[in-house]
């Protein structure tokens, strides 16, 4: 299959974790939430939904620099780029005509964010695919630790109308990157034919469930210990602690972070597998300094071994 040999030979992309929980960085009513993801704040935090959508009224995004973005991407020698387009909060960070509670309708941004990254994406050269949650907590769906979570007939609609949108107005998209629930047979070919339609090089995460995805996805950092058989791909977080951005994690030992991913990026590669390593962008959109120095250098150890 031409498609998935493409996706496969991409081998290192860059993943984006942003969204209204990016401007709380991992704290709620001045403390900080050790509990959980950054990015799952509205739970672990037990944030009200009311309270929550207060936070889009001061999400300016005024730094948010899709040239910059891209730039450092290829700095970091990789070569596409995967942006949540909608996490379990269900606040869309894209234009969707399904609900107002997205990016555009109510933060002070007003504009589409997805729709300039992936226009810079294009012009540098890059892939753009996207992560979406099936898990929608502004939907109802309630966060099961064991992953329990059926999709109600009910949210079917807007899933499909939403990722009709996200297949129709961002050019080509070289993944979707599902994520979480506990959909039906029926309800994952639904999804993941929408996909397939309306994009025919765009591959599917595995966690679109009932094997109706194209690439198998690992845990956070993990790797094989043996080449698998197939499409594969290992997310990678710098902290292992959160994907979101948290204002209050330790931040050392840079060398010794750009160690580790090289090691992980390598072995992930020797395998056969697909290594997409995450930033967690500020809510403003600026990239944490940290992060961004751990890419470069990521990248100035690639430009080091050209055969690597
Ligand atoms: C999921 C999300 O819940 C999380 O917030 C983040 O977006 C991450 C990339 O994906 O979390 C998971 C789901 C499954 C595993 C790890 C993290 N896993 O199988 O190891």
């Amino acid at each position: 299959d031409p498609r998935l040999a493409a996706w496969q030979r991409l081998q290192y992309g860059m993943f984006i974790h942003w969204g209204l929980y990016s401007e709380l960085g991992g704290v709620w009513k001045g403390k900080p939430v050790t509990k959980g993801y950054s990015e799952q704040i509205q739970m672990w935090a037990d944030i009200t939904h009311s309270e929550y959508a207060e936070v889009a009224k001061r999400f300016s995004a005024d730094k948010f620099d899709p040239s910059a973005i891209c730039s450092l991407a290829k700095d970091a020698g990789m070569k596409y780029v995967v942006i949540t387009s909608k996490h379990h909060d269900g606040f869309s960070m894209f234009d969707t005509k399904t609900t107002d509670y997205d990016v555009v309708d109510r933060t002070p941004y007003g504009k589409d964010p997805l729709k300039a990254l992936s226009e810079e994406c294009r012009s540098q050269g890059l892939k753009f695919g996207v992560y979406f949650s099936l898990v929608d907590w502004h939907q109802g769906h309630d966060f099961d630790p064991d992953n329990n979570n059926p999709i109600p007939k009910s949210m079917e609609p807007l899933i499909k109308r939403q990722l009709s949108e996200l297949m129709s107005n961002y050019g080509p998209i070289s993944e979707v990157w599902f994520d979480m629930s506990s959909p039906t047979a029926a309800q994952s070919r639904a999804f993941a034919g929408i996909v397939h339609d309306k994009q025919p090089g765009a591959t599917v995460s595995s966690r679109v469930w009932n094997n109706a995805g194209d690439f198998r996805v690992m845990g956070d950092n993990e790797v094989p210990e043996a080449p698998l058989d197939g499409p594969w791909q290992t997310p990678a977080s710098i902290y292992h602690e959160t994907w979101g951005y948290r204002s209050w994690q330790k931040r050392e030992d840079k060398p010794g972070k750009i160690r580790d991913l090289v090691t992980g990026l390598m072995s992930v590669r020797a395998r056969g597998g697909n290594y997409l390593l995450n930033i967690g962008p500020r809510g403003d959109g600026s990239v944490v300094g940290f992060e961004a120095d751990v890419l470069r250098g990521v990248g100035a150890w690639l430009d080091r071994h050209p055969r690597a």
